[in-house]
C-alpha cells in the first residue's frame, strides 16, 4: 500500500511512525485507519522490531477523528466508523512489543484515543490533552470512555469527558495519563531511549509481560494468575536459560 498518511521509519530494532496530515492536524480520517491497519499486519511479521514509537507532524498529535468525514453520518454509519477504528487500536495495542505515544502536540478526541491505545505515553512539556466530543455533542467512539478511566480513575475520566477541558501535559502527568514530560526538542530522542532500553531487554519476555499484564485487566484476578503461571514457564530452556546463565557469569546475555 501506498502510505498518504503515515510516514514509517524504522531505526534499528525501532519503529517510528508519524502521523503525517498537518494541514488537518492530522485528524483520523477512514484512509487513516486503512493504512494503520495494513501497517499493524507488516511490522507485527517483522520479527526484529522490538518497539513502536507513536508521533504526529506539527503542532498537533492527533487533533481527533475527522469532523468533515463524520458531519453527514447517519446513527449506523457512526457505529460502523466506530467499529473500525476500535478495531484497529485494538490490534496497536496486541502488537508483541511495547508501543510508545510520543505526544508532540494536541492530542484531542481520537487523538487522545490513539494515544491511550499505546502501551505507555511521553509527552512534550507543550502537549494538550482532552475528550472534547461533548462540546460536538458526540461522545467518544475508539473505547476512550474505557481506556480512561483505567488509565486514570473513574472521577478524572469523567470530569474531563464531560467538561470537556484540555489539559496540559503536566496535569496529564499528574493524572498518571502519561508517564514522562520532555522539553519538545528531546521528545523523539526520549522515545528513542525507552526503546533501546526495552530493546535490550529479553524479547520473549517483553512480549510475555506485555500480553499477560494486558489480558489480565480483562480477567479476574484468579485466571490472571494461571495465565501469569503458565507463560512463566515459557522462557525456561531458551531466553530465560541464556539470560539467568549470564547473570551468574556476570557478562550480558546474548538474546
Ligand atoms: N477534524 C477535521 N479537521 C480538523 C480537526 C478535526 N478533528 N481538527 C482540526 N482540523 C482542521 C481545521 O478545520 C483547520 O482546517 P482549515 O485550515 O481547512 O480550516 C486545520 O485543521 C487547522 O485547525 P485550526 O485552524 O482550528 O487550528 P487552531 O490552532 O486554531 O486550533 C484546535 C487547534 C484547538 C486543535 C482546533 O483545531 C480544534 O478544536 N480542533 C477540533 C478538536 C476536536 O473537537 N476534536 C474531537 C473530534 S471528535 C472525535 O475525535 C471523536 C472520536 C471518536 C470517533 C469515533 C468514530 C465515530
Amino acid at each position: 500500500m501506498d502510505y498518504t498518511i503515515l510516514r514509517p521509519s524504522i531505526e534499528g530494532q525501532t519503529a517510528i511512525l508519524t502521523i503525517s496530515r498537518p494541514q488537518a492536524l492530522n485528524a483520523l480520517n477512514s484512509r487513516f485507519f486503512e493504512e494503520m491497519d495494513f501497517y499493524i499486519s507488516e511490522i507485527s511479521s517483522d520479527g526484529k522490531i522490538r518497539a513502536l514509537i507513536i508521533t504526529g507532524e506539527g503542532k498537533a498529535f492527533v487533533a481527533g477523528a475527522d469532523i468533515a468525514e463524520m458531519v453527514n453520518m447517519s446513527p449506523d454509519e457512526g457505529r460502523a466508523f466506530s467499529e473500525k477504528g476500535q478495531a484497529v487500536f485494538t490490534r496497536l495495542g496486541d502488537l508483541p512489543f511495547p508501543v510508545i505515544g510520543a505526544i508532540n502536540g494536541f492530542a484531542l478526541g481520537g487523538g487522545m484515543e490513539l494515544a491511550m491505545a499505546c502501551d505507555f505515553r511521553i509527552a512534550s512539556a507543550n502537549a494538550k490533552f482532552g475528550q472534547p466530543e461533548v462540546n460536538l455533542g458526540l461522545i467518544p467512539g475508539y473505547a476512550g470512555t474505557q481506556r480512561l478511566p483505567r488509565l486514570t480513575n473513574l472521577a478524572d475520566a469523567l470530569y474531563l469527558l464531560t467538561t470537556a477541558e484540555v489539559i496540559d501535559a503536566a496535569t496529564a502527568l499528574q493524572m498518571r495519563l502519561v508517564q514522562k514530560v520532555t522539553e519538545p526538542e528531546n521528545l523523539l530522542d526520549e522515545a528513542r531511549r525507552l526503546a533501546s532500553q526495552i530493546a535490550s531487554k529479553g524479547p520473549l519476555a517483553v512480549k510475555l509481560v506485555k500480553e499477560v499484564t494486558r489480558k489480565g485487566l480483562r480477567m479476574p484476578f484468579t485466571e490472571g494468575e494461571k495465565l501469569e503461571c503458565h507463560h512463566f514457564g515459557d522462557p525456561f530452556g531458551n531466553e530465560g536459560a541464556e539470560g539467568m546463565k549470564a547473570f551468574l557469569e556476570k557478562r550480558k546475555p546474548l538474546w
